[in-house]
Formats: structure tokens, sequence, C-alpha cells
């Protein structure tokens, strides 16, 4: 046993130093905050039209393509390359951009970065023919700094390689031939379409030499007042900073010094104005550099004072137990893929509320940041989710370390992005691992995958200790990772994948379960999935599967049960709208069919029964 220890210890050290070597993040900045324009910082959007270029032989670095690419063809940014072009539907290999800009010259003497929001999967990075690094996992931001490589009186040329080659040891694993993969193509464990590119906005931005690098805050009640702690780091040789928070008719002003180039401030505030789902009240915050009367740098952002606690079966907003009404989601849109379209994130926003919804998750990835100013200034809750989808554990440890690695490494990346927000009430750290892998069931005790999940847990809880951690579990997972979650979460389709066209044994068998997870957990409980497909405009007299009746019935069954369950705090019905997936014999047309509203944002019959349920309460 203590041999094995060792053994595994070794092997995590090697595979984990391996990987990390590979993809070093030294060269990439702290990409926490969202670059500002104000009257010290600047920005400068790049989203447009790129040149593109495929390199499904691999001989673009060799080719010095990385100084500019010849015969390339336009592209848009941000969003997948896969719906602009046919022939690039189903490319999952290397392709580049680029894109040419002038960077103002009045810019010239501070700091320059630029920062992608996101490259799916890996990117390489040149600027004006030199390298500036890499950055590996598909949705989330990383930033370079570029201050000595800009051409000042010329074109600056930003090229990216971005690779998206589906492999085994990746988040989300891809491309598996071991124990039973997914049986869909293109290859991804999971079920939704493998998007590729640069998805997310590119911005160049400028702060002074004298700026600040991250900021951390979080609240606590005092009712009637309140604590806001703030811990700020900075570069530079400023010592000196000054804090202005304002709302509900009250000023707070600190001024405070660093102590190697971290500052700790706390803030009392009186007659709280508290952030909740009904009344999302956001206060100002602005901190700035200083040196004696003059402002070096200043970053601004909201802050919603609140709480979120767990309590026995409850999940507590401000102390106050909340029951959770939304769905599971996916970045998806015809033409666009997963690329950010804020019109499509106002809509979506809009039929949250319009349907009556508090909350969602993001399934199965983290989201665009948009996402999260919305639910800020919205009410909304949000469970913000790592790519941990269609993990799995057969018998290569050294896959399995290098996707814990990975998984590690995203929860701290996301907790650093999206750490201010008042909407994210949890973290996820997987979604329906072991899903496929024969020897899991429920009554195993497996230590590999356990002590995987509580490593995961464990980062996510070192990195952010003001909100619950949870794990979302499929039909067949080992109720033992439960033990580690603070929120049990669970995934049902009895009545659809099993309990075939049965909703009420479906329904019997979820309440059953729900009354032995109750039981042994004492947990809250939220059922994170559950639905049916329907295709649009497809009816039955006498409900049946993929007909609009039988999406709508089944999702009542299972609400009507967990009316009974006051243990249980949230349904999540899947999913929000009808999204693309790989070809697989489940996926009629390549897409998934359990949108409640269509892949255009129209509502089915479901989304009228669940408009008058949760309008009520
Ligand atoms: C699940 C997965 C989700 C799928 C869904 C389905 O449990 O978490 O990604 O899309 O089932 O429809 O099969």
């Amino acid at each position: 046993m203590f041999r094995n220890i060792i053994f595994s210890l070794i092997l995590i050290s090697i595979y984990g130093n391996a990987f990390s070597q590979e993809f070093k993040t030294a060269d990439l900045v702290n990409s926490s905050l969202f670059p500002e324009q104000n009257s010290i910082r600047n920005t400068l959007n790049l989203s447009g039209i790129w040149n593109f270029k495929v390199d499904s032989n691999n001989v673009g670095e060799k080719e010095g393509w990385f100084s500019g690419l010849e015969n390339g063809k336009p592209i848009a940014v941000p969003a997948s390359w896969n719906d602009q072009y046919d022939e690039l539907r189903d490319y999952m290999g290397i392709a580049w951009y680029e894109q040419n800009t002038f960077i103002p010259k009045v810019w010239k003497g501070q700091k320059i970065f630029i920062r992608f929001g996101s490259a799916n999967y890996a990117a390489k990075v040149w600027i004006n023919g030199r390298v500036l690094g890499k950055h590996e996992g598909g949705h989330l931001p990383f930033s370079f700094d570029i201050s000595d490589y800009i051409h000042w009186d010329n074109f600056n040329t930003i090229i990216v390689q971005v690779e998206n080659i589906l492999k085994p040891e990746r988040i989300p694993p891809g491309a598996i031939i071991s124990e039973g993969g997914f049986n869909n193509y293109p290859a991804g464990n999971y079920d939704f379409f493998p998007f590729c590119g640069l998805q997310r906005p590119v911005w160049i931005y400028s702060v002074p030499q004298n700026h600040i690098t991250d900021i951390t805050v979080t609240t606590k009640i005092q009712t009637p007042n309140a604590v806001v702690e703030i811990k700020i780091k900075k570069e530079g040789v400023a010592k000196n900073g000054r804090l202005l928070l304002r709302g509900n008719n009250h000023q707070y002003e600190k001024e405070f010094s660093f102590q190697e180039n971290v500052a700790f401030i706390t803030v009392n505030i009186s007659d709280v104005h508290l952030w909740d789902t009904e009344d999302p009240y956001l206060y100002d915050l602005s901190i700035s550099l200083t040196d004696k009367k003059d402002i070096l740098d200043n970053y601004s952002l909201p802050v919603g004072v609140r709480t979120i606690s767990v309590s026995n079966n409850q999940i507590l907003l401000n102390g106050k137990p909340i029951f959770l009404k939304g769905f599971g989601k996916h970045e998806d849109f015809p033409v666009l893929g997963k690329g950010t379209s804020y019109p499509v994130i106002v809509k979506d926003f809009s039929l949250l509320k319009w349907v009556g919804a508090n909350s969602f998750r993001t399934s199965h990835y983290p989201y665009d940041e948009e996402y999260f100013n919305m639910a800020d200034k919205l009410g909304i809750l949000i469970i913000d989710e790592i790519p941990a989808v269609g993990l799995y554990f057969d018998k290569n440890l050294d896959q399995v370390n290098q996707r814990k690695e990975m998984c590690k490494r995203q929860i701290s990346e996301l907790i650093n992005r999206d750490k201010n927000h008042p909407c994210v009430m949890m973290w996820s750290v997987a979604n329906e691992p072991g899903l496929r892998s024969s020897y899991l069931k429920k009554e195993s005790t497996d230590s590999v995958s356990f002590n995987f999940f509580k490593e995961l847990i464990v980062t996510a809880k070192n990195a952010d200790k003001t909100r619950p951690v949870t794990l979302v579990g499929a039909e067949n997972e080992p109720y033992q990772w439960f033990s580690l979650a603070d929120v049990v979460c669970i995934n049902r389709y009895f009545g659809w994948y099993s309990q075939t066209g049965n909703i009420a044994e479906g329904a019997r068998l979820l309440s059953n379960e729900l009354d032995v997870l109750h039981s042994k957990f004492n947990k809250p409980i939220i059922l994170t999935e559950f639905g049916a497909d329907a295709y649009p405009g497809m009816h039955a007299e006498v409900a049946e599967m993929f007909t609009e009746e039988y999406q709508r019935d089944f999702i009542k069954a299972y609400l009507d049960v967990l009316d009974t369950k006051d243990f249980v705090c949230g349904a999540h019905v899947w999913a929000f709208a009808d999204f693309k997936t790989s070809q697989g014999d489940r996926r009629f047309g390549g897409y998934n069919w359990k949108g409640v509203f269509t892949r255009d944002r129209k509502p089915k019959m479901a989304a009228y029964y669940l408009k008058s349920k949760w309008e009520k309460n």
C-alpha cells in the first residue's frame, strides 16, 4: 500500500512536471482584471475580421507563418471557426490567425498587454515575428506583456496558432479509445460540439507602470451593517492608495499603504443594501494608486454585498434559504458556434427573466465574462463550472494525473477570473465524471477518483473560502464522491435514458433516490439536470417521446416530486436551449433537442409551463 502511494507520488511529480513544462504559465500575466477604459488606462478591442489559415500538416511553425500568413482567408473573431466555412465544420486541428493593428503612440511609456478571452483548445502567440508564449485550456482568459515588442510607427502583426486536437488527457477529454468512448464524431467525450478557435474577444490594453494587478473583494453581513474586505495587489514603486466605495446614499473613503505590493483594507458599511436575486443592488468601488495628490492608476468594479452559505440541507443567500429555478445552458448559437455575441447574451437573460428563472449553471465550461456582468446586474445566481466534463478513470494513471493537473489549473484560473462576482454562488469542479467506466457504481469506493476530487475541491476551497464547492454526478456515480461536496448535485434522466417512455416510473425512482441521498448525506440537493428531447413542433395527443407534450409532462412530473421534498434546494432543467452536438445515433441531425427554447430562442410548450410555475413562486 505504502509502496503504491510512493509510486503514485513519483508518477504525479514526473507527469505533473512534464506537463507543466510543456505549457508553462510563467510568461502569462494575471488576467483577473478585465481591461478597463478610464482616464489613465486604455483599451483596443480587436474583434472583427482576421486572416486565417488551416495547417492540417503542422508545417506552419517550420515555414515561419508566425511572421505573416500568406493566402489566408477571412474569419470572424470572436466566433468558432467551424460554421464559417463548410470545410471547417469538423476540422479539429491546427489553424493560424492573423491581425494587424496600429497601437496608439500616446500609449508609449505605459505597460501594454494583449488579452485573449479564450482560445480553444491551446494557443501559441507571436507579435511582430517574436514568440510571446502559450496557453492551454479553451475557456479562460490569458494575457501577455507586449510592451517591449511593439512597433510604434507601423502595423503590429499578431499571430495566433490555435490547436484543437481532441485528446484523452485533455480537459475536456476526447478521442477516447479505451473503455467505451462516446461513439460520436467529432469524438469529444461529451455531449456538445467541440467548437474551436478564438471564440472570445481579443483586447490590447495599457496600464501605467505603477498599476493595480489584482483585486479580491469579499463581503460579510452583520445586520444591519456589513463588512467589505478588499485585497489589492500592484506593481511599481507607488506606495499608497485610495479607495472609494459608494452606494445606498453613503460614501466610504480610505487611504492606505502597500506592504510588499499588497494592501488589505476593511470597510464597515452601515445600513447596508444587500445584493439578492430580487434586488441585485451593486455598490461602486474605485481604487487608485496615489503619489501625494496625483492619481497614478485607477480601477473600478461593482460590489454586491451578500453571503452564500450552506446549512444542513439548505443553501442560504444572505442567511435566508433560496430555491434555485433555472437551467443548464450552453454557449451555442447558429453560425457563431461558441463565439461571444452580446445580443445572444442579452436575449438569454431576457428569456431567463421571462420564464421566471433565478439561476443557471455554466455547463460545462466557463462562459464569457459578460454573462457574469449581466447576472450581477439582473440578480441571476450562477454555478460556475470548469470544463471537467467527460472525465473518466481507466487504468492509465498518467492520463488521469494529467487531467487532474489541468483541472486544478483551470479551477485556479476560473476563481481568479470570477471571484468578485456576487452572482457566482458555487464552484463546480466536474460534470458527470466516470460515465461509461464500468467499474464505477453507486456503492464503489475507489481511491483514485476519490482522491482526484478531493484535490480539486481542496484547490477550490484554498482559492476561495467564501463559496460552496460541488461536483455534479450522473446516474451511476459512486455516492462516495458526494461526501466531498458541500451540495449534492445530481443529473437524472429516469423516464428518458432509462425507464424509457415511462414518466410516472421515472418520477417514482427519482423520489426514492432523493430520499436515499437525503438520509445518507443531509446536505442540500440540487437536481442540476433533468429533461427530455422535444423536436420543435412535434406533437401527440397522448404524450410520446420527442414531442413537446412529453418534454412538458416530464419536466412537470419531476418538479411535482421536488415540491414534496423540502431538502431539495434547486431545479435546473436540461437544457435552456437546443444545442449543436457531434453526430451520434442519439443526436438527430447533430443536435440535442432538450432545450425548452429552440436553438434560435423560441419557446416550446415546456417553456410556457415553466413560466406559469416559476412566476408563481
Ligand atoms: C447529461 C450531460 C449533458 C447532456 C445531457 C443529455 O447528463 O451532463 O451534457 O447533454 O445529459 O441530454 O444527455
